[in-house]
């Protein structure tokens, strides 16, 4: 196989999962913006998705959120997934969204707090166990807003507890990816404000324990390629939640702020062998569309993830091993700017090509005529949207 043909086969073999949130409405805490046609149940969002796969080929599972999805018959969500071609990705457990989380979920100082938040996580295992998905993802909104509202390190006891009763829930084959956010909702102390803490609790829990790095919830300045390439070498890399900010936790599209930053990410992922599916690192979005069409968007990220990708394949690895061991400094910097400044959308337009799909992926979603399809067709009901 020549180095070309190499790196064409790892950007069709690379699967990138969209979530469901992204295909319904969302906002900020001032306003959620309603768009016509977007979908009104968890099947119409796979709908959507169908879409997406159709016109990139490299994103056929669609992580959901329950209880945004919640559903009467999970396989059967499944097998209607499996007729359009996607399957059930990471579910991610939602403790925050219920008045009595107000102090927190697992780590509440009331016992029936944190025995209702841990049975819902639980319950997020039995439907993983319909919907074939391997990944429970876990993101606690924990923590508090004033010095003294509650005991630290009592918190962690909580958190550790609850964590450890998930894990040993978990079958053979599923996994729990621990999320961490600097701050928001909770503005002095969070549980799990970093990758170190994540780490840390995954380290304990074992092997099907693996911390995921949302792109958005670190502090400015913060070298998340660091991050990724200590948790590859560490084995603990779990995935990916991405999406790009300019100030907090904006869950813009990914590659929209910093796509210099998404290689960087991407060139480590490459480096450290995180490409390989057997690694199990998953490259999932995070994303809420708020004024931006949502499907274009969310083909549009794919897309960004995978130009990050082929330019991190096609970084020389023999160039700039040889110029780092030689200390050639701005020979080995200039061997990765080569690699990002290369115009890689004509080969993934044949990348595309050779999978049988349309060159670019928006032209070819804009002609199916889906966008102007679900406008007519989806009136009526509730638009699914947070909460729904
Ligand atoms: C929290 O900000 C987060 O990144 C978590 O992944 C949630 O599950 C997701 O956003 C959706 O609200
Ligand atoms: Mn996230």
């Amino acid at each position: 196989m020549s180095e070309v043909s190499a790196v064409k086969a790892a950007l069709a073999s690379q699967r990138i999962e969209t979530p469901s949130w992204a295909y319904g409405n969302s906002g900020t805490r001032f306003k959620v913006f309603a768009q016509a046609g977007v979908p009104r149940d968890p099947y119409e969002k796979l709908d959507d998705a169908a879409r997406v796969q159709e016109a990139t080929g490299v994103a056929p599972v669609v992580a959901l959120h329950i209880p945004w999805d919640t559903v009467d018959d999970y396989a059967g969500l499944a097998a209607y997934a499996g007729e359009r071609g996607l399957s059930l990705g990471a579910i991610n457990a939602n403790v925050f969204q219920d008045d009595a989380y107000k102090l927190g979920s697992v780590t509440h100082p009331d016992p029936a707090v944190r025995r209702k938040a841990l049975d819902h996580l639980l319950a997020c295992v039995d439907i993983m166990d319909a919907t074939g998905s391997r990944d429970l993802k876990l993101w606690f909104a924990d923590g508090t807003n004033y010095p003294g509202q509650d005991d630290i390190t009592a918190r962690q006891d909580r958190l550790a507890e609850a964590l450890a009763t998930v894990y040993e829930r978990l079958g053979d084959e599923q996994r729990m990816l621990l999320e961490y956010k600097l701050f928001e909702p909770a503005f002095y102390t969070t549980d799990v404000p970093d990758w170190g803490t994540s780490y840390a609790h995954c380290l304990k829990l074992g092997p099907k324990a693996q911390v995921v790095v949302d792109t958005g919830h670190h502090a400015p300045g913060t070298n998340i390629e660091f991050i990724v390439a200590f948790l590859l070498r560490e084995g603990k890399l779990g995935g990916f939640d991405f999406n790009s900010r300019f100030y907090a936790d904006d869950d813009l599209m990914v590659g929209a702020a910093d796509p210099f930053q998404l290689f960087r990410i991407m060139h480590e992922v490459v480096r450290n062998g995180g490409l390989d599916p057997a690694t199990g690192v998953a490259f999932m979005l995070d994303q809420s569309h708020n004024i931006e069409a949502k499907i274009p968007a969310i083909i549009r990220s794919v897309m960004n993830v995978q130009e990050a990708t082929a330019k991190a394949l096609l970084v020389d690895a023999g160039a700039l091993a040889a110029a780092q061991q030689a200390g050639e400094v701005l020979e080995a910097n200039a061997v990765l700017m080569d690699a990002y400044n290369t115009d890689v959308r004509p080969l993934l337009a044949e990348v595309r090509q050779d999978m049988g799909l349309g060159p670019d992926p928006m032209a070819a979603y804009r002609a199916t005529g889906h966008a102007e399809r679900i406008v007519t067709e989806r009136v009526g009901g509730e638009q699914a949207g947070w909460g729904a």
